[in-house]
């Protein structure tokens, strides 16, 4: 394009692409013997969840062996992974709770 410095050269455009953060599931694991009313308290006091909510996702681990429980960046899955793991081991319940790549 003819432009100030008079050549006739290619317009071109530098449009730095905005990267989103990677994001990981947050998984929980089905086990024999953690009691069902404690997997709930879980889901309410570290993921939000209400109660109906809660209760839906914890069977959902029962009978599927595992659920997400939910996506976020990996700091702040990596603390809910260790809040989960820190107040099972407390109360000596197996529970499991892993995260992955999204
Ligand atoms: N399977 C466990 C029980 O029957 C309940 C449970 C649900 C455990 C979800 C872990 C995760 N007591």
């Amino acid at each position: 394009e003819d432009d100030a410095d008079g050549d006739a050269g290619v317009a071109t455009k530098t449009r730095a692409k905005t990267q989103r953060p990677r994001m990981y599931k947050v998984l929980l694991l089905n086990d024999d013997y953690t009691p069902m009313e404690f997997v709930v308290h879980i889901l309410e006091r570290f993921f939000g969840k209400s109660h109906a909510e809660a209760f839906d996702i914890m069977l959902t681990v029962h009978k599927k062996g595992l659920a997400v429980v939910g996506v976020y960046s990996f700091e702040v899955a990596e603390t809910k992974v260790t809040q989960v793991m820190d107040f099972a081991r407390r109360h000596q319940h197996p529970l499991q709770c892993t995260m992955e790549k999204e």
